[in-house]
């Protein structure tokens, strides 16, 4: 059991995104060449360039109201090719954690969200057999140069890359087969398992998690059946990642948009949506009470629950905000119920690219011009009052504070 640590903020109003979706200029990986390939709706550029701007973004994190701000680092920046550390690259992200925690804003930091160094993923990627190595040599790097950070996510969405990535084939490297896609995730798995042990070695304090993709699964008709082909929905694709790793995580950290309807229709598809709903510009359901269930199951791992990511893809202001409150409120009452939630991390900060969908699904509390221009969006202010009104945190037992 894990104690949330009094020298954290009791909770973390975040704001998250990840290297290659916001830092431009990036120098060459796995997910450029898939670009390139014209296997995307466009490809990502340099007009975000959070890479050189992001003291303005950590700046605008703050007016936003967030007390915490999730990155990732670009393992193609820090090791370009095997064996080659970039101490220019370290220095850089060192100088973004300063300015972070400068505007008194928390880092938590992810080690791999999606992307790889071309030599990595040339060799096999993720079941390249030297991957485990190569990840730990990384792990052991950045944790060592970078001791200003106390939050740590290994891998983000470990469930997500191999189902894009090797099962449905919409992202590098490409791949079709469920067996290589389970392989992958198993492999992930490990990797986690080792380099939390590492992480905990070089820094004992620190806490550590994955950042794990979550979907509400509901009967789309109320059948015993439907019911029971959700609750076998949830338990591999929500549970099963969880149940084994729950010895090596400090913080169970979700990443929840959406719900999906179990339905037996043909083809057979585990994650339809509901026909005639609002959709979010991803093509997402709106559903604030799934996160309450979730948060709710989440809490018998008996680990404080971060929502590491939570956020919508629309134009519409109005509806960004009753997103935001609908999912704060959600985890409201899942704490009131016993759930130890410790933060709310909105995806994202900014506009940016949204892998092979572009940039056109408009998740940002604030929008990005061509020149780089950062507009706060109306929608954002309900992260402010939210974070302003502040949050009854339960100490997992049933006790308030
Ligand atoms: O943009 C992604 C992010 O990289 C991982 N989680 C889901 C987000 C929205 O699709």
């Amino acid at each position: 059991m894990s104690e949330w640590p009094s020298t954290l903020p009791p909770f973390l109003w975040g704001v998250a995104s990840s290297s290659h979706q916001v830092e431009g200029r990036q120098p060459g990986n796995d997910w450029l060449s898939w670009e390139e390939a014209g296997r995307t709706r466009g490809r990502s550029d340099d007009h975000i360039d959070h890479w050189t701007r992001y003291r303005e973004d950590v700046a605008l994190y703050r007016e936003m109201g967030a007390n915490a701000s999730r990155i990732s680092l670009e393992w193609s920046r820090l090791e370009p090719e095997p064996g080659r550390w970039d101490d220019d690259a370290f220095d850089h992200y060192a100088d973004m954690l300063d300015a972070t925690r400068a505007q008194g804003l928390e880092p938590l930091v992810t080690i791999s969200h999606f992307t790889l160094p071309l030599f990595v993923a040339e060799a096999g990627g993720w079941l390249w057999e030297g991957m485990e190595e190569a990840f730990l040599r990384l792990t052991e790097k950045v944790v060592q140069r970078f001791s200003q950070v106390r939050l740590w996510c290994t891998i983000n969405e470990p469930t997500v890359l191999p189902l894009m990535g090797y099962e449905e084939g919409v992202w590098p490297p490409g791949q079709r087969s469920l067996r290589v896609g389970l392989r992958v995730l198993s492999r992930e798995i490990a990797i986690h398992e080792r380099a939390y042990r590492l992480i905990k070695s070089i820094e004992p304090a620190a806490l550590v998690g994955l950042a794990h993709h979550v979907v509400r699964f509901r009967p789309l008709v109320n059948t015993p059946a439907h019911r029971a082909l959700a609750a076998f929905l949830h338990r591999t694709f929500n549970a099963w990642t969880i149940d084994h790793t729950k010895e090596v995580q400090d913080f169970i950290g979700l990443n929840y948009y959406s719900c999906r309807w179990a339905t037996f229709r043909r083809p057979v598809n585990p994650f339809p949506n509901r026909r005639g709903v609002p959709l979010t510009q991803m093509g997402w359901e709106i559903d604030p009470e799934g996160l309450f269930d979730l948060a709710a199951w989440a809490a018998r791992y008996g680990r404080p629950i971060l929502i590491t990511e939570n956020g919508i893809a629309t134009d519409d202001e109005d509806e960004r905000a009753r997103y935001i409150k609908s999912h704060v409120g959600a985890l409201r009452r899942a704490a009131a119920g016993g759930a130890d939630v410790r933060g709310y991390f909105y995806w994202s900060g900014l506009d940016n690219f949204e892998w092979a969908e572009g940039y056109r699904p408009h998740f940002g509390l604030a929008a990005v011009a061509p020149d780089g221009t950062r507009t706060i969006k109306a929608g954002a202010a309900a992260l402010r009052e939210e974070a302003a009104a502040g949050f009854a945190l339960t100490d997992g037992r049933g006790g308030v504070s």
